[in-house]
Order: structure tokens, then sequence, then C-alpha cells
């Protein structure tokens, strides 16, 4: 704070023409500049470094890095899953931080060790996108996915599992993470 002051007043002194000891009056403004230069950048910083008012995901949904998840308290199949995700005007999650997501469900239910996300490969076996589009590249489960029993083309979240995804029987009633869009 005294720092503040002692800038303010060498600038509004040299703003009214005193003359100023020592080095001219220009390198001593410049000087001056530099410094509050400086701390407008770090109260920049902070003020981005500030945790979100919370205004980006509505209720019920919470903000993972900068995105809107919600862990279901039910249990359903992956269809009545995505329903229930766009009757909250979301969808199964896509998360483009899988392992943010992770932790999200591991903090929010411990006891919740699978979780449907928004992936499938129902429309052509074997092509794994999100709902969103984009490829399922990466983060498969070792060995999966692996479409066992010739039954298994809905993507699941497994929390002991690293890597994490898996291929798992649609029909099959779990908890599911929704994400919301914006
Ligand atoms: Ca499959
Ligand atoms: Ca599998």
């Amino acid at each position: 704070m005294l720092t503040h002051l002692a800038i303010f007043a060498l600038v509004a002194v040299s703003i009214s023409g005193q003359p100023l000891q020592g080095r001219s009056q220009k390198t001593e403004l410049l000087v001056a500049v530099g410094i509050l230069e400086e701390q407008v950048q770090d109260v920049k910083q902070k003020v981005i470094a500030l945790p979100n008012s919370g205004a980006l995901c509505p209720y019920p949904y919470k903000q993972v890095l900068d995105e809107c998840f919600y862990l279901s308290k039910v249990k359903l199949n992956w269809n009545q899953a995505r329903q229930y995700c766009q009757g909250m005007q979301g969808d199964l999650a896509t998360p483009r931080n899988v392992y943010a997501l992770k932790s999200f469900v591991i903090d929010t239910a411990a006891e919740v060790t699978e979780a449907w996300l928004g992936a499938t490969d129902q429309s052509s076996e074997g092509t794994w996108n999100w709902l969103d589009g984009r490829p399922v590249a990466s983060d498969w489960a070792g060995g999966q996915p692996d479409d066992a029993g010739g039954n298994e083309d809905c993507l699941d979240l497994r929390t002991k599992w690293h890597p994490t995804l898996n291929d798992y029987q649609c029909g099959v009633a779990q908890h599911f993470v929704c994400q919301y869009n914006a």
C-alpha cells in the first residue's frame, strides 16, 4: 500500500510541474509507469485466478475445469440415461478431460465405480465416437473395447481401472454422467 501511495505522490508531484530530485522528471515518470504496469498485470493475474462464481453451471450441474457435469443418483440403461440427461438440458457426458471427470465421480460418490458416458458404437460396430462427433481415441482400459459377447456397444467409465474407459452392455442399469451444454 505504501508503494502505491509513493507512486501516486510521485506522479502527482510530476504532473504539478514541481522539479524532482535526482533523476530527471521524465525518467522518474517512466519508472513510475513501469511499476504501475507491473502492478496492473499482477492484479489481472489475481482476477483470472479467482474461482468462477458458479454462473457457468446451472443447478444441479457442477463445474469441472470449464465443463458442467452431473452424476446421477439413479441407475438406468444407456438409452434411458441419455433421455434423462436430455431432459435436463444436457446429454450424456462427452468430457474433453476424462480424468478430471473421473476425479469428479470419485469425489462426488466414492461408491460409484462405473458410470455411463456419451459414446457408443451402436451405429457401426467398432467405430467409437463421442456424441459430439469426436473419436474416442484414448483412455481405453487395457484390452478395451473388447465387445465382449458381441454385445458391448456403450461407453462407461470405471473408476477403479486405469486407463479408465470400457465398452459395456447398453442394457445394464447403472449410474451415469450428464453434461450441460450452454
Ligand atoms: Ca461394440
Ligand atoms: Ca468391454
